[in-house]
């Protein structure tokens, strides 16, 4: 089975920042603290879309970041939330964490979702920081980030359309020019069991997944069975097009060998006969190649077999080959899938992983050059949150948060002392000793 696979970036939208502000009313001098709350970032969300069938559109679109919350307003009025970014993806898709190469979800069902990184809280308004002692606080929070990680979409895919005729009509050929695929041009396939199978983009957004199955009558003609175990990808495939050499080069008789083929797919299972077909004229640039055609059209008459569309085109100047997919994605959409996506399954072992990370709150200290540092990925984060540059008040909160993690008692064991230079990120502060000072409520 043939694997597609789309790498992407998502992101949470950042929350909105919390404001400074307050209240100013006539004749109340000095109001309180008024500054509201940011809204939250938007989550990125996919969501399964059943009337998709590949993994096409990430080619394209790689990077999904969700909207930023709006600020936080006057008059304690909160930021509107960001809208969700909703991404859709096909049933089948496993989605997995690139970092730990685990996976996140194996979504099947239509409609559900994920959240596959969620947006970050809005910052909190200084009139939430109001306290008897601090009446007036001067600081706010900034938004906090949204979450972002590098996922891996991997989508099993059965052909949705197979093609099936004689050796050199230009099968091969005609899924190397619609498709990324690189069958061998030219070549029998004898050895191999594997149908090429190449991710068709139809271009006005539809796109299906298309198999060469070569050794229909190859295997069959060197009596080596290798005929039916083609003929099983054909069975799952909900349309066929039958590709016809019409330039009836090296002695081909187009008509004939159309029926041969359709024989062939008979005697194997009758419901093959019965499956939608799309004749494809294939070698329209060769001179004989109209005069055929017509041929071929009054034999279909005469013999009563006037029951598929004839679409001609030539894989080398590539004229009719756009409508010969327009026409394939149409006659998909009447075709109901029935296959089920279990069938598509078997995806390699991996741990399932968590969404929902731990806080990590875990930090190291250390002495360099003068003085010492601090390093922790949650005081960093915690950093970008609280705006330490021009409030006061805002540093005394970053203060007494170090210190309920235990960052100032284990500097102190290494030696910390009033006074010392300790950095943390690109930050460099004065410790303090015990100082009331610092850690006053
Ligand atoms: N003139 C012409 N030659 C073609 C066309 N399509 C394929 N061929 C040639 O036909 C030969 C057999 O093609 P291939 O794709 O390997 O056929 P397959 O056996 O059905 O897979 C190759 O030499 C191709 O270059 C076409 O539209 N016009
Ligand atoms: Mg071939």
């Amino acid at each position: 089975m043939f694997v597609d696979k789309a790498k992407i970036f998502v992101k949470g939208g950042d929350g909105g920042n919390g404001i400074v502000s307050y209240r100013r009313e006539k004749y109340v001098p000095n109001g309180g603290p008024a500054g509201g709350d940011g809204g939250k970032g938007g989550d990125v969300i996919f969501r399964v879309d059943e009337g998709l069938r590949t993994l096409m559109d990430f080619r394209y679109q790689r990077h999904f970041k969700g909207q930023r919350g709006e600020r936080g307003k006057v008059k304690t009025m909160h930021g509107a939330n960001a809208e969700d970014m909703i991404v859709r993806i096909p049933p089948g898709t496993v989605i997995i964490d690139d970092e730990s190469d685990s996976i996140i979800a194996d979504m099947t069902q239509h409609g559900s979702e994920i959240i596959v990184a969620k947006g970050g809280r809005g910052g909190r308004g200084n009139c939430r920081f109001a306290s008897a002692s601090n009446p007036a606080p001067d600081f706010a929070e900034n938004g906090e980030e949204g979450e972002e990680r590098w996922i891996t979409l991997e989508l099993k895919v059965m052909a949705d359309v197979g093609l099936v005729g004689f050796p050199s009509v230009g099968k091969s050929t005609l899924l190397s020019v619609v498709s990324a695929a690189q069958p061998k041009i030219g070549a029998y396939h004898f050895t191999t069991l594997t149908p090429n199978l190449g991710v068709v983009d139809v271009g006005d957004g539809r796109s299906f997944v298309m198999a060469d199955l070569p050794g229909l009558i190859e295997g069959a003609h060197e009596g080596v069975g290798l005929g039916h175990d083609f003929l099983r990808h054909v069975e799952r495939t909900r349309i066929i097009l039958h590709v016809l050499d019409m330039s009836g080069s090296e002695g081909r008789d187009p008509f004939d060998d159309w029926k041969k083929i359709n024989q062939e797919l008979e005697l194997y299972n009758s419901i093959l006969a019965e499956r939608p077909q799309i004749i494809v004229a294939n070698k329209m640039d060769m001179p004989e190649a109209e005069e055929q055609l017509e041929l071929f059209r009054e034999q279909l008459e005469a013999e009563d077999e006037v029951k598929h569309e004839i679409v001609p085109m030539s894989s080398l100047t590539k004229k009719g080959v756009q409508e010969l997919l327009y026409k394939a994605a149409d006659l998909l959409e009447t075709v109901p899938d029935t296959r089920l996506i279990e069938e598509v399954k078997d995806v390699a072992e991996r741990k399932v992983y968590k969404l929902e990370k731990e806080e990590d709150r875990s930090f190291k200290v250390g002495k360099e050059n003068e003085g010492f540092y601090v390093e922790s990925p949650f005081i960093e984060k915690f950093m970008k949150r609280v705006n330490l540059n021009n409030s006061y008040d805002a540093i005394m909160r970053f203060a007494r948060t170090m210190r309920q993690m235990g960052v100032d008692a284990e500097l102190r064991k290494i030696g910390a002392k009033d006074g010392d230079i300790v950095r943390i990120g690109e930050y460099t502060f004065e410790f303090f000793e015990g100082s009331d000072f610092y850690y006053h409520e």
